[in-house]
Parts: structure tokens; sequence; C-alpha cells
């Protein structure tokens, strides 16, 4: 069962160590003073505000493949808490997800995978790394180019208002430049490189096999354009993905079913809403 507590909480920690430049900041000793801590409950660093099948997801999806241990806040999309002045505390912007770290809070999806690959050393080429200046390039893509495309088909409202045929029009230009992002990482899917569909997942890997998971789904009135099979090594990369332990330990915590990436169904979650 999610956890749940009010926002803002883990603000009561204090940090009581300096992070050295250039080591992981998990292997190393770090101290937390507890001010206000519920009995039995462990002293987590990491603390993930989220909704069921949110961008959240896709932090889970790593917090999970990292095997590291995290607490959830379960926000109310459907008493829209994620615009209230709590949570813009963490998040101005007042979007899903923020990642709580010894560092204070964390929003842009990509920014919180950027961390963690690089609190933990894993999931990602590392500074210094030959290939780093292509995968940030291909992760800045993803979030910048592909998710924010899709931000415009799940929420057209906000773009070009209410009418019906301005809706109309955005979805159909915001199709087409879609499908130019997913093939070029079709393409890029199947050139060999260590840090995109490879053996080991990255952040990236899970990052676009979540968005395939959500254009197959949303918007629920409009979907139908979109088919996996143009993408064939994409729809390989999200069968492969669906099978990870990660994967079904998340799916399992947000309903999500078996085939979450390549024939995704609408999310049951025990609590809370996706919308
Ligand atoms: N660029 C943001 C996008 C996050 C986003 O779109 N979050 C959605 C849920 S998937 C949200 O909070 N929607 C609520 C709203 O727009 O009020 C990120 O990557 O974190």
């Amino acid at each position: 069962m999610p956890q749940r507590r009010p926002l803002g909480t883990v603000r009561n920690r204090r940090f009581t160590s300096d992070l050295h430049p250039g080591r992981s900041l998990f292997g190393q000793v770090i101290g937390w003073i507890d001010i206000e801590k519920d009995q039995g409950q462990e002293d987590r660093m990491l603390t993930l505000h989220y909704a069921p099948d949110n961008a959240s997801l896709i932090v889970r999806l790593v917090l999970e493949e990292l095997t590291q241990p995290f607490d959830t806040v379960l926000i109310d999309r459907a008493a829209q808490e994620q615009a209230g002045e709590a949570y813009r505390r963490l998040n101005p912007r007042g979007l899903i997800p923020v990642l709580e770290t010894p560092d204070g809070p964390i929003f842009e999806t990509a920014a919180i995978l950027l961390w963690l690959s690089e609190a933990f050393g894993k999931m990602a080429p590392q500074p210094g790394a030959p290939d780093r200046a292509a995968f940030l390039s291909w992760l800045f893509y993803l979030s910048n180019g592909l998710h924010a495309d899709m931000r415009m088909l799940f929420y057209g409202q906000n773009y070009v208002g209410v009418g019906s045929d301005a809706q109309t029009s955005l979805a159909r230009q915001t199709h087409a430049r879609i499908d130019g992002h997913l093939a070029l990482f079709d393409e890029c899917a199947g050139a060999g490189h260590e840090w995109f569909s490879a053996e080991q997942p990255s952040i990236i890997d899970y990052y676009l096999a979540t968005c395939l998971r959500w254009l197959a789904l949303y918007p629920k009135q409009g979907h139908a354009w979109f088919d996996i099979d143009r993408t064939p090594a994409l729809r390989r990369l999200a069968e492969r993905m669906e099978q990870r332990p990660a994967t079904l330990r998340a799916a399992k915590a947000e309903g999500l079913g078996k085939t979450p990436f390549s024939a995704p169904r609408y999310a049951e979650p025990e609590s809370g809403s996706a919308t």
C-alpha cells in the first residue's frame, strides 16, 4: 500500500555531511538526523511523489531497477493536489513527479533520472565517458522533444483552448511530429549503443518504453492513430523492458497488467487515479 503523509515532512530531516565531488552519493557514509520520524519507520533517503501511471512511473521503474528502497507519497489528482501550495513548494510548476533527495526536491523527469544515474553510477554513461555526449543529446531530445509533444496531445486545451477545430488541427500536426521523433528513436535503438536498447537497461530505455505505453492509451478518445509496429526496434525494446523484474514490481504497485509497454491496458491501481 502506498504510504500517505503530509507533503513536505521529509524537509524536517537534516543532512549532516558534505557530498564529495566525483564520488557516488550512495557509496559513502551519509548522515541524517530525523527530527520527526514515525515510530518504526525506516529511514529512507528518497521519497517519490506520484500518481498511478503518471510521469512518476518512469522514476519508479528506475528506482526499482536500481533496487533502491524509497518512500512514496500519493498525490490526489482527482483533487488537483499537484496544483496546491504545498506541492508547489516542491515543484513550482505543479507537475508530477517530484523526488525528494538528500540534495533537496528535484522536479522534471529527465533531471530526476540523470540525478539518479549519477548518484548510483548506473544506467547511463557517466561524466567523462566517451559516449556521454551522445547519451545526453538523446535524453534531452526525449524529454524536450517527444515528451513535450506528447503533453500537447494529452493537454491540448492548455495549448489551443477548448475549440474542437483547433484541437483537431493541433492533434494532426502533433501526430506527424511524434511519428518523426519515433522514427529517429527507432533508428537510434538499432544502432548498437550501450546506453539505448542494449543488454543492460538505461534511463532512456525506461523513459521511452513508458512513452510508448502512454501513446497507445492516451488521450482516451484519440489514440487510434498510434501503431507501435511502425517502429520495430522500439517494439522489441518495449517487449524486453516489460520482462524486467523492476517492471513487474512497478506494474504491480500501479496496477498496469502484464504487458504495460507493448500492449498496455489502463491502470487499475489499488489507490489513487491516473487523471
Ligand atoms: N516535463 C514534465 C512533465 C510532467 C507531467 O506531464 N506530469 C503530468 C502527469 S504525467 C502532470 O503532472 N499533470 C498534471 C497537470 O498538468 O496538472 C516532467 O517530465 O516532469
